[in-house]
């Protein structure tokens, strides 16, 4: 069925000898031409992601105050009929994360490519991917994003004012640490257990989730990474990028090109081997179950209804991607697996697979600090006491690992996460050792309690079980306790701490 291919948006060096990048921006100009009542407009597709057209708050981010470029439209509205059918649809912290925004790009590249065609432009277009932690300087934004005309002299579609970069100097990169793709070494696409659900690569179950709690290892980074990065906020704690926020992100041409990146890792990681949930809730989409439906507007305003199953696989969709085997793992890889395994003196010669065919794996909080911390500027730092009944139960995998028995993973959660700017990262050590870094996008969100979920905040989770293995390894991890340190990316205004309800560390049997 592959029709059309998506290729690398630095080809021709990201600029508009890119004949990809030079079409997308005049597709562009045609969508944002039309009125954000028209289902085919640019304003009205950003608005399927997330909107703040006349919510209650007043002044930023609300669409009447975003700096132009570009001049965002508020009016006139959609009837309400059609705004609760289309807008505010799209899941994140979900395990529709992934096959909702397929089905949102496929939409949006019918609206570019009639729009293209239809100026003359080639029948074959389609998107191109920010492969950011591709080589040499593509971890910067193309520079046909960055220039204010095309080279007609026409003002350029593609440009943005509200776009500050990750140092808010409008040098507008991706940084690489933190941003990585170890996402990919979870073979599990959500893991499930009823009292400690865990995230894994694609999200949590859910229902229809328009956003809050945990996201899974794909959409925490590269995902939201990139998202803050690239939005930043103006420097002295102005106003935020576009990208920063989901009520304001699809508005930046860049978004597609991100969405299309994680789409391909997506793509990358099926190809790699590992499966997609096969349960009916996954697979049916939350419609089945009577919550709303995943709808997209085609060109001339017909409805496309979907569902996860009908998008989850490269032989079901009408493109691929340039270079994708490229991508795959190759048998004289090692894999994840095998890497852990070495590290305990385990030949990974003889490991064979230990794929997981139940997808199910079992996890259980192994400690917790309970108490609400708060985060300024200086950072914090907590003692996480562990359960000594669940710490011998992590032992015992740890002194037992074998062949065909991995140790049991190890993951820290910062739960219940709240504060005001999406545009900063949490950096996480877990007893004086780097765990990672987590971006704060979908925050100030998340935290409002008169939002969706009550305010309850974000779950944030990063894996530790390369720590734990060291601890392990090195002493035996005998101490009742991990200190964990968190630390701001960027300086905190008083005022605008962020909070942390409770940090959790998790164990998960390897499935
Ligand atoms: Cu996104």
């Amino acid at each position: 069925m592959t029709a059309y291919t998506r290729s690398n948006a630095w080809n021709s060096n990201g600029t508009f000898d890119n004949q990809d990048l030079y079409w997308y921006a005049k597709g562009v100009g045609v969508m944002q031409s039309r009125t954000l009542d028209d289902p085919n407009s640019w304003w009205f597709f950003a608005a399927i992601h997330g909107e703040y057209v006349s919510g209650t708050e007043s002044g930023y981010p609300g669409w009447a105050y975003i700096p132009p470029a570009p001049s965002v439209p508020t009016s006139p509205l959609p009837s309400s009929d059609v705004l609760k059918q289309y807008w505010n649809q799209c899941q994140h912290q979900s395990w529709y994360f992934l096959p909702w925004h397929r089905g949102y790009l496929i939409a949006l590249e019918l609206q570019l490519r009639e729009a293209i065609v239809s100026l003359g432009g080639p029948q074959s277009w389609s998107l191109p991917y920010w492969n950011y932690l591709g080589p040499g300087n593509e971890y910067h934004i193309p520079p046909a994003f960055t220039e204010q005309t095309l080279p007609d002299g026409e003002d350029n579609p593609l440009f943005v004012t509200a776009r500050f970069g990750p140092k808010s100097d409008g040098n507008i990169y991706v940084e690489i640490p933190p941003v990585n793709q170890d996402c990919l070494t979870n073979d599990v696409y959500t893991g499930s257990s009823p009292n400690t659900p865990r995230p894994g690569f694609g999200g949590p179950e859910t229902d229809f989730w328009h956003g809050g709690g945990q996201s899974g290892n794909l959409e925490n980074n590269p995902h939201n990474q990139v998202h803050v990065d690239v939005g930043g906020d103006a420097p002295g704690n102005g106003i935020g990028g576009l990208m920063s926020d989901p009520g304001l992100a699809a508005l930046d041409p860049i978004f597609y090109l991100h969405h299309c990146n994680i789409d391909r890792l997506w793509a990358v990681w099926n190809a790699n081997g590992n499966k997609n949930p096969t349960s009916a809730r996954w697979l049916k989409g939350p419609a089945a179950t009577g919550n709303r439906e995943f709808v997209m507007p085609k060109p001339g305003s017909t409805a496309w209804v979907f569902t996860p199953q009908e998008v989850d696989a490269m032989s079901k969709v009408d493109y691929t991607y340039e270079g994708l085997s490229a991508d795959i793992d190759t048998t004289d890889v090692l894999s994840p697996v095998q890497k852990r395994l070495a590290r305990f003196g385990i030949n990974h010669a003889e490991v064979t697979t230990m794929a997981s065919d139940t997808n199910k794996p079992d996890s259980e909080l192994l400690g917790a600090h309970d108490h609400t911390l708060t985060i300024g500027s200086a950072g914090v730092r907590a003692a996480v006491k562990l359960n000594p009944a669940v710490k011998n139960t992590l032992l015992k995998t740890l002194a037992s690992a074998a062949v065909d028995q991995a140790p049991d993973r190890t993951y820290l959660q910062l739960e219940n996460v709240r504060g005001k700017r999406d545009a900063n990262k949490l950096i996480v050590y877990v007893n004086g050792k780097l765990a990672g870094s987590i971006a704060l996008f979908g925050l100030r969100r998340a935290s409002l309690k008169e939002g969706e979920h009550g305010g309850s905040g974000l779950d944030l989770e990063l894996d530790i079980t390369e720590i734990i293995d060291a601890l392990h390894l090195e002493q035996g991890l005998g101490a009742d306790s991990l200190d964990v340190r968190i630390q701001p990316d960027k300086s905190i205004t008083n005022g605008e701490e962020i909070s942390v309800g409770r940090i959790g560390v998790y164990r998960e049997s390897s499935s």
